[in-house]
């Protein structure tokens, strides 16, 4: 099979949930020599858009998208120790959680992953977060940077719960807010009072360090 042809077979078999094709193919292509990012960003997170969108219009339900991600989640099982194998030294440490009501959690990974490949620590909370579990985890960890991902627009209003009860515990200052998650905006992010945003696992990457280093930066002055 040419590298079209695998990409174009993943992009099928995991919108049909097919989680022993989709690992077979993508095990073939990292043998075949192509990249972990060509598989992830030209195959599998298109594939889950269309999901995303079939179920929208009422084509696709929540099995059809349990089986999807379940099968995304098999190649990214695959892909991980290579897009995370950079060598790079630790920047910081990264508290990240999927918040409370939502079990969302293949973008999370994907972002995880990402984080780690730059170097970040990263302790994951898992999904369904509780208010009281960040702030623990805060208070134990004590994180660079608490990370909370909604996918949601039900689920996105914990953000803001999430930060007052931080502020409550007296913790707010010490440690840098991020949210994130497919409908978060910027926008969103500034009304709760998240310190950053970004809407993809790469962007996320970069802005949590611009967030430390600002953050380090002020600690000097
Ligand atoms: Co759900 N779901 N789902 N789902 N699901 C969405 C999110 C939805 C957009 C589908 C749609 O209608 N088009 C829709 C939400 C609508 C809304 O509120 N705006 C939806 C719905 C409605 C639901 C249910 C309510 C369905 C129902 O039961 N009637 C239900 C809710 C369950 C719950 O959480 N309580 C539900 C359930 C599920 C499954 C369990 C079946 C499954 C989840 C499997 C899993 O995650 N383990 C599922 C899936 C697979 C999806 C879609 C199809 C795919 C999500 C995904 O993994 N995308 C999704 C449609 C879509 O997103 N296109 C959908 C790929 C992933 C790489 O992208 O998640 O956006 P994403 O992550 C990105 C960025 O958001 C960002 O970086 C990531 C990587 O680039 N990011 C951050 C994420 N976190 C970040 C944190 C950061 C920064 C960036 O800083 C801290």
């Amino acid at each position: 099979m040419t590298s079209e042809e695998i990409l174009k077979a993943l992009y099928e078999e995991t919108m049909v949930g097919n989680a022993p094709k989709v690992l077979e193919l993508t095990n073939q292509g990292i043998a075949d020599g192509m990249t972990p990012d060509s598989i992830l960003f030209e195959a599998l997170i298109p594939s889950l858009e269309e999901v995303g969108a079939r179920f929208e219009r009422g084509d696709f339900f929540v099995p059809e998208m349990l089986i999807a991600g379940r099968a995304m989640a098999g190649a990214l099982n695959v892909l991980r120790p290579l897009l995370a194998d950079t060598g790079a030294e630790t920047v910081g440490t990264f508290l990240m959680g999927t918040v409370k009501g939502d079990v969302h959690d293949i973008g999370k990974n994907l972002v995880n992953i990402m984080l780690e490949g730059a170097g970040f620590q990263v302790i994951d909370l898992g999904v369904q977060v509780p208010p009281e579990k960040f702030v623990e985890a805060v208070k134990e960890h004590k994180p660079d940077i608490v990370g909370m991902s909604a996918f949601l627009t039900t689920t996105m209003p914990m953000f803001k719960v999430n930060i007052h009860e931080l502020t409550k515990a007296g913790m707010r200052d010490d440690v840098i807010v991020m949210v994130g998650g497919a409908p978060v905006t910027q926008e969103y992010a500034d009304a709760v009072g998240a310190d950053g945003y970004a809407s993809d696992a790469s962007t996320a990457v970069r802005k949590a360090k611009e967030l430390i280093q600002a953050k380090r930066q002020l600690a000097k002055a």
